[in-house]
């Protein structure tokens, strides 16, 4: 009796303490149920073999002491061992150990691949034996994933990886920025340093291992020359101390113009003497410093980087520079294949920035040496919500090919909306792209099996940052745990990932699981249907933020990611017979498809095809209604985020209920700031109107600019689609306070009361609302510090954004007021006010 008591108060006391400010992400360990009887069947002795100081196996030890003890509150010692003592027992091994100490015994160890692992554990005893060292990690942090569960059945599992390269990316600065990193500073650098303290940096090293990660690049792609400085150097030695007990090779981004900005020596050429030596000069100290360094990532002549075409030499002759640097040591060179012109003129109807891969790489195949992978985004353009699948996959058949994902969610809302990502990522991992007629999907020509090359695999960019979320978002912490799980076996279901995700990091209630399920799935759909139908590409910002709507600045500049849009027609003519011709990049079957309008999907068909706003879909929608429409149904999908959140309170810890939630109701706004900026681009641009009367006819709402203004004035929002009716008010100047009054006209009732503003970086103003001089609410304009996109000095689709105010009960007649009051350079802009009677989303 009084054992069962102290199990239940352990169980209750870790299950309160627990900080769940998301820092172990789903390494929690949280316990699970587990009474005396369940306790005994679990092993008491954790056994490695031979395992020598800051291998992985001691590490597997160590996080299955850890883990029996907080999931199951079992407390087993850890032994290294000669002998092959099993009893009671779960012995951790890799192949060769096992089969040298435990060998008469057990002969029947099962094939593995690098990296993978055996578990065969029942109760209290079993083994976990890797093919190496980490493998053998891999295997623990299975067991515990179980437990972790609930799941204490046997297991005999035997797997090995899909792909020898599972890497993930940063994109961290030597000041400490992270490009495109929504989620606070760099964990590894500052001041142009590595930082003296590196616990997050192996927080993040366990949770990558626990996913099966085997490399990082530590540092960003545009990469500063100054990483290589002695000084430097030993920093990066110290991450590697630190990875390398998680079986992590650290690896890094390179300048490739560092011979001559670092080095002196007047030119970067490939070709060079001078700059071979110097390359390998580099090279061999950083490995004398770090012996099992990964290798190198390159980004060249790409996006005003240095390259070798400074030099007139070849992709593959800039590549081979590093990647004969490398060989001695066995590492990787990483080559990007994000090479295009960005001032490429629109005049021309056949200029297509899509082309640009298979345009400068296909030429090069075989010509790279066997240790160069070409890091190949997955779609022609830049992670967009929907894009084809890069060609350059069916054009490269002897070298090899990596694909590059994006976890950071650039294009995707920057973890300010939740966007569940296995879906469209399988999309291009299960498409079929039918080279020489035969089965090519893209996850076999990746993995290196379709044309048989000895490398291959996965790279995906993260960008986790300080915060103690990682990525700034709880939920978004899905797509790294499901990264690592489909860069393994690709074949694995989203549902089935997301949902060990969801009991990992939530516990095992199963309506969490299934709203957490529902509102993941549904999320890129919704997401899709907000931003940018039919292949049109997510109508962000791409001039400057990545983040809110602005579909005007898609065209007219040298990025080349055109719509052509126009007053009649819109979409980018990528058929041979008439167009850009990108769609003959894809072999003839998959070619075909795309050249003819009628087989193209409809969710690609902007992509392919030009066609009037008229042009009937199969649907038998008109492209510019389907446009209304989705932007309609999106919005209001992340309306019902809300409320399906909200169903789990009293279900999640406080801490994380409420930071997901405040998440969940921005991006409900947000939506809506996407769905009526897109609707009325469009709407201005082909005046044609909506059949269900819905764009530009908001019946709930009251303009600012409508409204009795003191100290406010009105202003003219640029681009003009992203404030309602074009206008907002700001108050005249940035010591004003500002008032709006309006009589209110709606039926007497009660409603949800709506506010639109402009929440600019560089101030925070405040705003109070009353009700016949009643304060309803009042709030403070502080989203930069507390949602981490992108922020915007200017009024525009960034920095719009909806507060709502429940439950308020007006009477026809009543007297609105709001009151603002700048602060720095934000004159505390407002949009609209909007009367929500139930079930309205105006
Ligand atoms: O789309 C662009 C991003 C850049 C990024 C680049 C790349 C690191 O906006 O921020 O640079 O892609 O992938 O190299």
């Amino acid at each position: 009796m009084m054992r069962l008591t102290l199990t239940l108060i352990w169980f209750l006391q870790i299950s309160f303490t627990l900080a769940e400010n998301g820092l172990n992400g789903w390494l929690r360990y949280a316990p699970v149920s587990c009474d005396q009887h369940c306790q005994r069947a679990l092993p008491s002795r954790i056994v490695t073999l031979n395992s020598t100081r800051g291998s992985p196996v001691g590490t597997a030890a160590q996080e299955i002491h850890d883990g029996l003890r907080k999931i199951a509150g079992k407390k087993a010692t850890t032994e290294h061992t000669t002998s092959c003592d099993t009893h009671s027992a779960i012995l951790v091994a890799t192949v060769e150990d096992y089969l040298r100490v435990c060998n008469n015994k057990n002969s029947n160890v099962p094939t593995l691949n690098d990296d993978g692992f055996w578990i065969d554990i029942d109760g209290a005893q079993g083994r976990i034996i890797g093919q190496n060292a980490r493998g053998a990690l891999y295997g623990a942090y299975e067991y515990l994933s179980r437990l972790a569960q609930g799941d204490f059945s046997p297991v005999d599992e035997v797997t090995s990886p899909h792909a020898p390269i599972r890497w993930v990316n940063q994109w961290d600065n030597m000041d400490g920025s992270i490009e495109r990193g929504y989620a606070g500073p760099s964990i590894f650098f500052a001041n142009g340093q590595i930082v003296g303290d590196l616990t997050r940096a192996k927080q993040y090293a366990r949770l990558l291992a626990s996913v099966r990660i085997n490399a990082i690049i530590v540092n960003n792609v545009n990469a500063n020359a100054t990483l290589l400085t002695p000084q430097n150097m030993d920093g990066l030695a110290r991450i590697a101390d630190i990875y390398r007990p998680y079986g992590i090779h650290i690896g890094i981004s390179l300048n490739f113009a560092s011979p001559d900005t670092l080095g002196g020596l007047g030119t970067y050429d490939p070709l060079d003497e001078s700059v071979i030596e110097w390359w390998s000069d580099i090279t061999d100290r950083l490995y004398d410093r770090i012996p099992d360094m990964a290798g190198y990532l390159v980004k060249a002549s790409s996006e005003g980087q240095p390259g070798p075409d400074t030099y007139n030499r070849t992709l593959a002759e800039g590549a081979n520079l590093f990647a004969r640097a490398l060989q001695p040591h066995g590492g990787v060179l990483m080559f990007r294949a994000f090479v295009y012109d960005h001032h490429l003129t629109e005049d021309s109807w056949t200029n297509d920035r899509a082309n640009a891969q298979v345009d400068f790489f296909k030429k090069l195949d075989g010509q790279f040496e066997d240790n160069v992978v070409i890091q190949i985004k997955y779609g022609p353009i830049d992670f967009q919500v929907r894009e084809p699948v890069s060609p350059l996959f069916a054009n490269l058949y002897q070298t090899n090919m990596a694909i590059e994902l994006q976890v950071t969610q650039e294009y995707l809302g920057h973890q300010c909306h939740l966007v569940y990502l296995p879906p469209l990522w399988k999309t291009i991992l299960d498409f079929d792209l039918r080279v020489d007629q035969q089965a090519s999907p893209v996850r076999d020509i990746i993995s290196g099996e379709r044309f048989k090359r000895p490398l291959g695999g996965w790279a995906a960019v993260v960008n986790v940052g300080t915060n103690t979320t990682w990525l700034g978002s709880h939920l978004a912490m899905s797509n790294l745990y499901a990264y690592g799980r489909l860069a393994w076996e690709p074949k694995a279901d989203s549902i089935a990932i997301l949902q060990d995700w969801v009991r990992l990091t939530f516990g095992a209630n199963r309506q969490v699981l299934d709203a957490i399920t529902d509102m993941s799935m549904a999320s890129w759909p919704a997401y899709e249907n907000y931003t940018g139908n039919l292949g049109i590409q997510t109508l962000t910002d791409i001039l400057y933020t990545h983040y809110g709507p602005n579909p005007g600045s898609q065209d007219g500049n040298g990025w080349g990611q055109w719509t052509r849009a126009d007053n009649v027609s819109i979409g980018m003519d990528r058929t041979v017979k008439n167009g850009t011709a990108n769609a003959g990049q894809y072999p003839s079957e998959i070619a075909q498809m795309y050249e003819d309008i009628e087989t193209t999907p409809d969710d690609l068909l902007l992509w392919f095809h030009h066609v009037p706003y008229t042009h009937r879909l199969d649907s038998g929608k008109t492209v510019i209604q389907h446009f209304y429409d989705a932007h309609y149904s999106g919005a209001e999908t992340a309306q019902g985020f809300v409320p399906q959140w909200e169903s789990l309170h009293g279900l999640v810890d406080r801490e994380r209920y409420e930071a997901v939630r405040t998440r969940l109701v921005y991006q409900a706004g947000h939506s809506i700031v996407w769905r009526d900026a897109i609707n009325n681009f469009y709407w201005n641009l082909s005046g044609i109107a909506d059949t269900a009367g819905r764009v530009g006819h908001h019946p709930w709402r009251i303009e600012a600019e409508t409204m009795d203004l003191k100290g406010y004035r009105p202003y003219a929002v640029d681009p003009f689609e992203t404030a309602s009716r074009y206008t907002a008010v700001v108050t005249t100047t940035n010591s004003t306070t500002g008032t709006a009054q309006t009589k209110v006209k709606v039926p007497s009732g009660t409603y949800d009361l709506g506010v639109n503003y402009f929440d600019l970086y560089g101030g925070q103003s405040q705003w109070s609302v009353y009700v016949n001089e009643r304060l309803v609410g009042e709030w403070k304009g502080n989203s930069e510090d507390v949602l981490g996109h992108t922020p915007s000095i200017y009024l525009d689709g960034h920095s719009a954004i909806r507060i709502t105010f429940r439950g308020v009960k007006i009477r026809t007649g009543d007297r609105l007021k709001i009151v603002g009051v700048p602060d720095g350079v934000e004159p505390a802009p407002l949009d609209y006010v909007v009367f929500l009677p139930a079930g309205v989303i105006d």
